[in-house]
């Protein structure tokens, strides 16, 4: 879509157009509620501004909708497609990897209570897992920052997709 159709489309229509970018409602309303927008940088940039409010509550609701990374990602929708997309890097991976990498998430979850996050495109199975193992070092509180900030890259990854 572009940025003429979504600042004139009705606000369900635009709730609708980006509502698989990420599943926070708060972020989807208060994006659709700042149009229209002069240029799509000012729209990238609000969306960015948006993101970096989000705290432990956002990231509890966002993570409903972020398979594992290495799980087989079934379903129809425009998440799922989005998702196995993204993770298309893990699927060519070898079996060792993909072994370490379900280790690293059961122990990540242990850990940290959550699903392992992490803004796959442009990454290659080896890095994720090198993130995965360096992430595990960190405290609660780092982590919850650094799981934030992929969130926000993976969002604004699907809404520069979305919204041209
Ligand atoms: C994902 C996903 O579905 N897309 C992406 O970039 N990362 N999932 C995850 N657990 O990090």
């Amino acid at each position: 879509m572009d940025l003429v159709s979504f600042n004139q489309i009705s606000p369900e229509a635009a709730h609708a157009a980006i509502a698989h970018c990420v599943a926070i409602p708060g972020w989807q309303t208060a994006l659709v509620a700042a149009r229209p927008y002069a240029t799509l940088a000012t729209l990238y940039a609000e969306a960015e501004r948006l993101a970096a409010l989000w705290q432990a509550d956002e990231l509890e609701q966002a993570l409903s909708a972020h398979p594992r990374i290495g799980d087989k990602v079934a379903g129809a929708g425009k998440e799922a497609a989005l998702s196995r997309s993204e993770q298309a890097a893990m699927q060519q991976a070898d079996g060792a990897l993909q072994l370490a990498m379900l280790a690293g998430n059961q122990t990540y979850e242990q850990r940290f209570g959550r699903v392992f996050l992490i803004r796959a495109k442009g990454r290659s199975g080896e890095e994720m897992l090198a993130e995965l193992q360096r992430r595990l070092n960190n405290d609660a509180e780092s982590e919850q920052q650094e799981a934030l900030k992929q969130l926000s890259e993976i969002t604004l990854l699907r809404l520069k997709e979305s919204i041209t």
